[in-house]
């Protein structure tokens, strides 16, 4: 069977600028949260791996950009470093930090590669971190002066942009798990979060509007499918719970224009619920999204056999290593026993990608869609040939696009593919041991190097489709 796509479908990559960019000293960019949380607890992070260097994109700019055009993308996701921006979080802006993604953007469209940029992408400036980061509303002020600066700045170059990448995964990691800066584990503060995060999302939008921008203002979003681990009522109702907390808190403010009940009494009950005044909540009034991003890299499976509460990410690349996310009462994610996983202990499931596609579509038929993130990382080393023969990582994209296929088949608006990622790159507290690249990094050099699957996408972007 041919998978033909639709014409205009985007094909691309998706990067972050502290995952690639290096150069965190360079500039004038300011400290972020990352840099502060990687030196302070380097054993953290795999190998106490740093993003100082990362894949050094901020010197090697003008030679990714000509891989994109030479293996045929037609776009790239890639984020703005806020503090490149504005190194102090809330002072002026900074010039350099300015005319570089200038230069970026305007060689990327003369490569006929369309930009789609987030904003926020976890590196927030360190000095707002410090002062209670997004808890404290000043962040959402600078948030949106930030971006005020980048609709200016970039306006005429970019037509996509998005506001903020996966608030559901960074707060939870940030403020529950506590894996992720700022290691807190305080539910309190993290349903604080993940309200503000939708304020911020929600006045950014509107300022876009409101200055006359003329593209698409959407969202990033990691919805992972939640889908009960049994088919006993009361995994139900944990898989339930956990669908309310986890996903859909953080789209339907921004599609239907309130959050859901579940969740609300939820956090009522347990006396977490923030402050919700009706001039916040008028933000949402219309929704506030004009394309949504699914990022989606595996389901979850939920449990209501809690007794615990536990988190863990699996970090070591070892299959029989779980991952642990557990909330004693509440629920718990647990393995699927007949699941194809990946090194990383991560399921590999592509119905769970149409499932999100469909959700999306179900919640506003017609709303266009990118998935904005998919991808496979995995332990890779350069055969003799310079090369990596990353056969899995084909089979894992050709998989999700075939589900994708079909999503559009049926008439949802799926405008483009994002692959996570480029090239092997920073991978938060992985640190570099886990690739995702179509374009592997060595670590000495930081030369690039196209992997198998970098000749097998190029061919199936020129071809808009594969068989
Ligand atoms: C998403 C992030 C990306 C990326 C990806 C893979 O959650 O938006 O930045 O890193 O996941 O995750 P990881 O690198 O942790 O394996």
């Amino acid at each position: 069977m041919r998978y033909g796509f639709p014409d205009g479908f985007t094909w691309g990559t998706a990067t972050a600028a502290l995952q690639v960019e290096g150069a965190t000293r360079e500039g004038g960019r300011g400290d972020s949260q990352w840099d502060a949380f990687c030196r302070e607890h380097p054993d953290r992070v795999w190998e106490r791996a740093t993003p100082e260097v990362a894949c050094d994109h901020y010197h090697r700019w003008e030679q990714d950009v000509a891989l994109m055009r030479d293996f045929g993308h037609t776009g790239y996701r890639l984020s703005i470093a806020w503090p490149r921006i504005v190194p102090n979080g809330t002072g002026p802006a900074n010039q350099d930090g300015i005319a570089f993604y200038r230069r970026l953007f305007d060689a990327l469209r003369h490569a006929g590669v369309e930009p789609n940029v987030t904003l926020y992408h976890w590196d927030l400036p360190q000095p707002l971190a410090a002062a209670g980061g997004w808890e404290n509303p000043a962040t959402l002020d600078a948030f949106e002066r930030y971006a005020r600066t980048c609709f200016e700045a970039f306006g005429d170059q970019v037509r996509l942009w998005a506001t903020l990448n996966e608030p559901s995964w960074s707060t939870l990691n940030g403020y529950v798990t506590a894996l992720h800066p700022p290691l807190r584990h305080d539910y309190r503060a993290a349903v604080r979060v993940a309200y503000n995060m939708m304020l911020a999302h929600a006045r950014v939008g509107r300022l876009y509007r409101a200055m006359g921008g003329t593209g698409q203002v959407g969202i990033a979003q990691n919805m992972c499918p939640v889908y009960p681990a049994t088919d006993s009522a009361r995994d139900a109702e944990a898989a339930r719970v956990a669908d309310a907390v986890y996903n859909r808190w953080f789209i339907e403010p921004l599609l239907l224009g309130t959050f859901p009940t579940e969740a609300v009494d939820l956090y009522r009950r347990h006396g977490l619920l923030p402050d919700m005044p009706s001039r916040d909540l008028a933000l949402f009034e219309g929704g506030s999204l004009d394309w949504v991003g699914v990022n989606y890299y595996f389901p979850h499976y939920a449990s209501a056999d809690a007794t615990e509460t536990r988190f863990g990410l699996n970090t070591s690349g070892n299959k029989e290593e779980d991952c642990h996310f557990s909330i004693k009462g509440l629920f718990k994610f647990v393995r699927n026993p007949k699941g194809r996983y990946t090194d990383w202990a991560w399921e590999i499931y592509p119905q769970g990608l149409y499932d999100l596609l469909a959700r999306m579509h179900a919640y506003r038929p017609g709303l266009p869609i990118y998935v904005t993130e998919n991808g496979i990382g995995a332990r890779e080393v350069l055969d003799a040939d310079g090369s990596v023969d990353d056969a899995y990582r084909i089979a894992f994209v050709r998989e999700h696009l075939q589900v994708a296929h079909r999503a559009i088949a049926e008439g949802m608006d799926v405008r483009g593919y994002y692959m996570w990622s480029l090239m092997d790159n920073f991978s938060w507290v992985n640190g570099y041991k886990k690739r995702y690249g179509l374009f592997f990094i060595d670590r000495q050099t930081l030369a690039r190097h196209p992997k198998r699957s970098a000749h097998w996408y190029r061919d199936l972007a020129r071809a808009n489709g594969f068989d």
